[in-house]
């Protein structure tokens, strides 16, 4: 018996989607949960005048036209989630309205401001406050480019985009606390904006609004929304773990303590879960960062490349060649001998936009390794590279934090890819448990149906509901296999 409905909204980088969560179970308990997609759309950077922007008023039509579809359904919505990538962010003007299009994260422009801004304040002590892997894309560099424009004069707040999203749909501003962790103005410990960061970059502490938790509720649907939508007016939008990996790392099906994740997407997320943040030098100098989870745990991981590597390659060979079938190049990528080149997948070299192929065969080449021949070389260089890389960070997470590791949880797109899974487990030799695919929407359905009493306990429980709710594939590490 279904005993509540849930409107999962998670947008990535490469895409959308709109997701019914089905809590089902008696009375008493829920004993599974399950998703249904109603909506699926593209999405994509569009360049103009040399810069990356995200076409975020498009998006929202997309997502009012997957909650109509979604109340075409299921009339009785108790309430909707949004989750989207991290640290990206909307200005708006003295009357709430969009100053212009968000930039994208792969927008280079923060590279001339970096120093400025370890000027202002160094990186040992900006670490010491926000536990933050350093990523040339932060929100704290965004905004200090931003200050150098036309567009920050208009500015009189600043939205991350999922509580852009939650405030068009209700009209109320908040900040909700995993997304605002991932900006470099964020107190680690304190689970707050820190206004000794804020002063020190210039940035006004009223820019973005008050801190709200994953699982507080947001406000009510406004009456244009409910006429657009034909989803009821009891409808409630309530605050997930809005930054995606957040939501990733609640529906994470582990068991036992001792486990590291990857949040396979457009990128790696890798890491484990912690109760207090570690920001010693030696966590910064391994670059791992202590991004804030749902009830406060800590996601204590590092950014891998992820499959952008891969998806940016077929969209080169595509853009001028016939369609690329995965399947097909991922069994050629598997015939392909073991022990190939390696690049570094973490390199800044990677982060834009364009010409992938080339710019791995480059990389080879500078390191002096053989250039990859063929497509399925190209590919299995990628797949070993990120394998090479999660043993690496795994490997570092365990002996940052002082835990003992005994299984690497995959979730997420790349969950699918079997071909990454074997080679990881191979690299990581530990056991390898792949999915859920939909752990994004999942955790974000998951934190709703707690706040709305579908569900109870700890993340341990809901944890234990997705192992109940799904199959999940296993992968023994090859005895024989290269190890990093
Ligand atoms: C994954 C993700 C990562 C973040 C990157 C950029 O989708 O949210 O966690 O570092 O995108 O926002």
């Amino acid at each position: 018996t279904v005993r509540a409905v849930f409107g999962a909204v998670d947008i990535g980088a490469s895409g959308g989607r709109v997701m019914a969560g089905i809590v089902e179970g008696s009375d008493h308990a829920a004993h599974r949960v399950r998703l249904e997609v109603v909506h699926r759309f593209g999405n994509r950077v569009s360049e103009r005048d040399g810069s990356l922007f995200w076409d975020i008023r498009g998006l929202f039509d997309q997502v009012l036209t997957g909650l109509g579809k979604l109340a075409g359904s299921y009339p009785d919505v108790v309430s909707i989630g949004i989750d989207t990538w991290a640290v990206d962010y909307a200005l708006l003007d003295a009357d709430g309205e969009l100053v212009a299009d968000p930039y994208a994260y792969r927008d280079d422009r923060t590279a001339a401001v970096i120093d400025s801004v370890h000027a202002a304040m160094p990186p040992e002590e900006l670490y010491a406050i926000t536990g933050l892997q350093f990523l040339p894309f932060n929100t704290i560099y965004q905004l200090a480019a931003e200050k150098l424009g036309e567009r920050w004069q208009r500015a009189s707040a600043a939205l991350l985009l999922p509580d852009l999203l939650a405030y068009w749909l209700t009209g109320v501003q908040r900040s909700e606390a995993t997304n605002a962790s991932t900006t470099g103005l964020f107190d680690a410990a304190r689970h707050d904006w820190s206004t000794l960061v804020l002063d020190r970059v210039g940035i006004p502490s009223t820019l973005f609004p008050p801190v709200s938790a994953a699982g507080s509720v947001t406000g009510s649907l406004l009456p244009g929304i409910v006429s657009r939508t034909g989803l009821s007016r009891s409808t409630l939008v309530t605050a997930v773990g809005s930054h995606d990996t957040a939501s990733a790392v609640v529906a994470v099906p582990a068991e036992q303590p001792g486990f590291a994740y990857i949040s396979s997407g457009t990128w790696s997320l890798v890491g484990v879960e912690l109760e207090q943040p570690i920001l010693t030098e030696a966590s910064r100098e391994a670059n791992f960062t202590n991004e804030g989870g749902v009830d406060n745990r800590i996601r204590y991981l590092r950014n891998a490349g992820g499959l952008w590597l891969l998806t940016e390659s077929i969209r080169e060979w595509e853009s001028d060649g016939p369609p690329v079938d995965l399947a097909d190049l991922l069994t050629a990528a598997e015939q392909v001998r073991p022990g190939g080149p390696l690049v570094d997948v973490d390199a800044e070299e990677f982060i834009a936009p364009g010409r992938m192929p080339q710019r791995i065969a480059a990389a080879c080449e500078r390191s002096g390794q053989p250039v990859p021949q063929t497509r399925a070389e190209l590919v299995r260089c990628v797949l070993d590279s990120l394998a090479h890389a999660y043993a690496d960070i795994v490997q570092q997470a365990g002996r940052l934090s002082g835990r003992e590791i005994d299984v690497v949880h995959v979730v997420g797109g790349g969950s699918q890819n079997a071909l990454l899974c074997q080679l990881t487990a191979d690299r990581c030799g530990l056991p390898v448990v792949a999915g859920p695919v939909e752990a994004t929407a999942l955790g974000n359905v998951l934190v709703q149906a707690r706040t709305h009493g579908a569900v109870a306990g700890t993340l341990e429980d809901l944890r234990e509901l997705v192992v109940r709710s799904y199959d999940l594939t296993h992968y023994a590490p090859q005895e024989s296999a290269v190890r990093s």
